[in-house]
């Protein structure tokens, strides 16, 4: 496959941006070779710029649940931009989005919308801690919230990827602050909270993980933490950046049935442009500024032409149910499909999926939470990664990453995935 236009680009790319990438699991570090530039996009497929077309699997590592172009979505926008880009002021948009959050996520009583995930989760703790008067927080190890401070302690996503889940530049102080606990084992936050009784504001999780790849909760972890949390005065912060409108009209939250106080969003409220979202109890979120004392603030936040492409993608979701009926069969038709090409090959790595969310991890182990996700093979993983791209299917470029379905995505795009991965396997293999 030609990609030497791609190749030339990355080659000036890193002239002039750091490592080439605007955010580092682009770069390919941790599957090899050079990145591939994409030029444009369209439903369940993109374009790079030497004109190859692959299937999509990431969508933008969440947001493109509808596919990418969606002509309503493009309509809204491109009528938006007429009205300028930003006023700085509120708009009659933020009003309508915010009320139809509150509507989809029960919740969530109130919401402040900022520009990412990042700013979202920054948010959170910093209003949980202004409203208990606590300093710690607990993580999970391999849960990645973003690139604030405090999450930077053994992290997931691109921090893992690079084998250094806890980032120079992160203070001593800050960490201190930061206790991290096993994800699905309940005692590992027990002996957490026991020792440090009254000190800890928030306990903040990715309720099904992505960051490590996917890893789904065990039965009773959820609501274990829900126990805790209501026993220790700990707000419980669901960070749905991933999860929210993707793994059912109400998030992971109407999934599992377990109520957090506070919620992070980010990724399908944009609709693809840059938003992210806080919000839960309003005795809590009533100590955001100017309400309360807690302050929070963004140029950008709101962004009238932000908001027309998250208003767009919402309300769709909001007023299309059979979208999450599609999602669930195109995942458990992926599901099926590998879990036959494995046994055809006689072997038992581990696939974890949910909904559209997905991960395939080159182990036997089950995967139930970091230690068991680094016994993936990535060696493997990057020989099947370029395999599959030789065969036209973009996926993730790491292993500690979830795959994210569209609905653009038909039977016949499945098929060819299914396809495409028995034969990567083999090649990553050496059997063919
Ligand atoms: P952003 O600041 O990247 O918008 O969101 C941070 C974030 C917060 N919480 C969760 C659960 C997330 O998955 C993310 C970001 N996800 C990664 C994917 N692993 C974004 C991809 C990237 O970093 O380039």
């Amino acid at each position: 496959m030609n990609i030497s236009t791609s190749q030339s680009l990355f080659q000036k790319a890193q002239q002039y941006i750091p490592g080439g990438v605007n955010s580092p699991v682009r770069a390919f570090r941790s599957v090899g070779g050079s990145p591939i530039f994409i030029k444009s996009a369209k439903g369940a497929h993109v374009y790079d710029e030497d004109g190859n077309e692959y299937i999509e699997l990431i969508n933008s590592w969440g947001p493109m649940i509808l596919g990418h172009a969606h002509e309503l979505i493009q309509k809204n926008v491109s009528d938006a931009i007429q009205n300028s880009f930003s006023f700085g002021a509120p708009t009659r948009k933020e009003v309508e989005i915010a009320e139809l959050i509150v509507s989809m996520m029960p919740s969530i009583e109130k919401v402040r919308m900022v520009n990412s995930g990042t700013e979202a989760t920054m948010s959170a703790i910093r209003v949980a801690r202004g409203f208990t008067g606590r300093d710690k927080i607990i993580k999970f190890e391999g849960c990645y919230h973003g690139h604030g401070d405090s999450f930077l302690i053994a992290a997931g996503s691109g921090a893992m990827t690079f084998g250094t889940p806890d980032s120079p530049g992160v203070t001593k102080g800050v960490a201190n602050d930061t206790l991290t606990a096993t994800f699905n084992d309940l005692a590992s936050v027990k002996s957490l909270v026991d020792s440090n009784r009254g000190n800890i504001a928030a306990l903040i999780l990715e309720p099904v993980v992505g960051n490590m790849g996917c890893v789904l909760p065990a039965e009773g972890f959820l609501q274990g933490l829900r126990t805790i949390c209501d026993q220790e005065g700990i707000v419980l912060i669901f960070d749905e950046v991933m999860t929210g409108f993707r793994l059912s009209r109400g998030g992971a939250q109407e999934r599992f049935g377990v109520t957090p106080d506070l919620t992070t969003l980010g990724k399908i409220i944009g609709g693809g442009m840059p938003v992210g979202a806080y919000g839960g109890r309003a005795e809590i979120m009533n100590w955001v500024s100017p309400l309360g004392p807690v302050y929070q603030a963004g140029t950008l936040s709101g962004n009238p032409v932000a908001m027309a492409a998250g208003m767009t993608m919402l309300t769709y979701l909001n007023e299309h149910p059979e979208v999450y009926l599609q999602l669930e069969a195109s995942g458990s038709k992926l599901r099926n499909g590998f879990s036959a090409s494995l046994n055809k090959l006689g072997l038992n790595y581990t696939i974890n999926q949910i909904g559209s969310m997905y991960t395939l991890f080159f182990t036997d182990q089950p995967v139930t939470d970091l230690p068991s996700a680094k016994t993936s093979d990535l060696g493997l993983f990057g020989k099947y990664f370029h395999a599959m791209l030789d065969r036209g299917i973009y996926l993730g470029p790491s292993q500690f990453e979830s795959m994210f379905l569209s609905t653009a995505l038909t039977d016949q795009h499945l098929e060819k995935v299914i396809e495409a991965n028995e034969e990567s396997i083999k090649v990553a293999l050496g059997l063919a």
